[in-house]
């Protein structure tokens, strides 16, 4: 397991591994791997060629698939992969020259903007490290975000992480109305908040146990007020991930979505409750669902409903490893 958290943009490797042109985007990674000398082919996103080490990393943190690079020392050749080798050797054909990066988008903030209503505001400070950051929703009172100021150009705003076991998801009606976790859930009246206000589009970061990250995109996202439940408002989809909040959940309502559901609160559109039954946490569950994002955390691959899934993902309920879902305006 990666002990270092999740949206730090490591660069793990050199001993000294260099930073200094990538305005805090790189940093050196806690793990140090000696040249790979492997070229590999598979889960192989884009090549490039004449590249130099920053170029090379700064090209997938640009790429929302990315999530490793290797970088050729001695020919400037540059390749990016879908899936990092955290603990992993790396297989491939020899050839000499090769390093192997494993990138985690993000960098490690120490910063603190003033006030800021969102990580876009954050960004459009001059912050560039993804972090966490304090926010004010409403005047006067500052909560604690995670901002992702790189993936696909930044200004993030994280509502949702999955990253291990250690908060219990599987929460009552009032803690995802409040939030909970610091900042794992922002919980659902400040969802509403950021989404009602402009147009927002969502984005979910997804990690299966074998390294390879995929996602999903929504270009119009918003939730409703809880007075309709937090009803889902989705639509525009693209991604690598499949569209599983469509496959799932809005194929009944006129109104364009399922309201949200927690154990305690029955607003699904099956007769029975679909947490406990068939999942956990609370959801835009339907009857019941194909996805769950706030499912059980367990902590290995297994294909069970009531584990953290995504269907379309693998097409079965196989738990991630590690959850992003955030917003920004359009
Ligand atoms: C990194 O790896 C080299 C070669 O295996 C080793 O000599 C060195 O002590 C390692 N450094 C750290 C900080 O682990
Ligand atoms: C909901 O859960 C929280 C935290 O576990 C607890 O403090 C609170 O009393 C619960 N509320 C209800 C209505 O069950
Ligand atoms: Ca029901």
């Amino acid at each position: 397991m990666l002990n270092v958290p999740k949206l730090i943009f490591v660069c793990i490797l050199l001993a000294g591994c260099v930073v200094t042109n990538l305005n805090k985007r790189v940093k050196a990674g806690k793990r140090n791997r000696s040249f790979d000398n492997r070229h590999k082919t598979d889960n192989e996103l884009r090549q490039f060629t004449n590249t130099n080490a920053f170029s090379c990393l700064a090209l997938c943190s640009d790429d929302i698939d990315c999530r490793s690079v290797a970088y050729n020392f001695i020919d400037g050749r540059c390749q990016e992969f879908n899936r990092d080798f955290t603990n992993q050797p790396v297989a491939g054909i020899y050839q000499v020259g090769w390093r192997h990066f494993d990138v985690a988008k993000g960098a490690a903030c120490k910063d603190r903007p003033p006030t800021a209503r969102d990580c876009d505001d954050v960004q459009s400070q001059g912050y560039t490290c993804s972090g966490v950051y304090s926010i004010s929703l409403v005047t006067g009172r500052s909560v604690n975000v995670l901002c992702d100021l790189q993936t696909a150009g930044g200004r993030w705003t994280v509502f949702q992480h999955r990253k291990d076991g250690s908060v219990n998801f599987d929460m009552n009606w009032s803690s995802y109305k409040n939030g909970f976790g610091n900042p794992d859930t922002e919980g659902n009246d400040k969802l509403y908040r950021l989404t009602s206000s402009r147009k927002t589009e969502l984005l979910i970061l997804m990690e299966a146990w074998d390294g390879v990250w995929k996602y999903a995109s929504y270009s119009e996202f918003y939730i409703n007020p809880e007075s309709d439940k937090y009803r889902l408002r989705v639509s525009g989809f693209s991604g690598t991930a499949g569209d599983s909040l469509m496959h799932t959940m809005s194929f009944t309502s006129p109104q364009g979505g399922q309201q949200f559901s927690t154990r305690d609160s029955d607003n699904d559109a099956w007769p029975g409750s679909c947490n406990p039954t068939y999942h956990k946490g609370g959801f835009w569950f339907n009857k019941c669902g194909a996805s769950d994002l706030n499912g059980h955390y367990y902590s290995s691959a297994v294909d069970l409903p009531d584990s953290c899934n995504w269907y379309t993902f693998s097409k079965n309920r196989q738990s991630l490893k590690t959850i992003f879902m955030m917003v920004r305006k359009v």
